[in-house]
């Protein structure tokens, strides 16, 4: 764990969130601020700064998180969802561990803001 990382305190349930699943390694919960009808956010619970920093070795926990995100939105009554990895600030990313967000529930336009 990173002591000054938001989602690292998440992960170690330090501060709360509205869980939707959790495991040895991921963890999914809502978004604080929805973006849709259905926004919820996959993390890893190992500290990764962002998609740049997906090491080799971590290649089948990245893959995890799409399967996971993508259970996760069935169970939440969406077949249709748009999964975003935000890396960098330009990019809109906020929170510097690394994170996947899935949106669903509503039409969502192309291209994003
Ligand atoms: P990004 O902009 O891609 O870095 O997305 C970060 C997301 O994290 C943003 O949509 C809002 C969400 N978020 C920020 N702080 C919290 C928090 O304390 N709890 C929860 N559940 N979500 C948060």
């Amino acid at each position: 764990m990173t002591t000054d990382c938001l989602f690292c305190k998440i992960a170690a349930g330090h501060i709360p969130a509205e869980k939707l699943y959790e495991d040895d390694e991921l963890l999914a919960f809502r978004d604080i601020a929805p973006q849709a009808p259905v926004h919820f956010l996959v993390i890893p619970k190992k500290h990764i700064q962002d998609p740049t920093g997906v090491a080799k070795e971590d290649e089948g926990l990245i893959g995890r998180m799409m399967r996971t995100g993508s259970k996760v939105a069935r169970e939440n009554g969406i077949t249709d969802f748009r999964l975003v990895f935000n890396n960098g600030a330009e990019a809109g990313q906020t929170v510097f561990h690394i994170h996947m967000h899935v949106l669903g529930g509503r039409s969502l336009n192309w291209p994003p803001g």
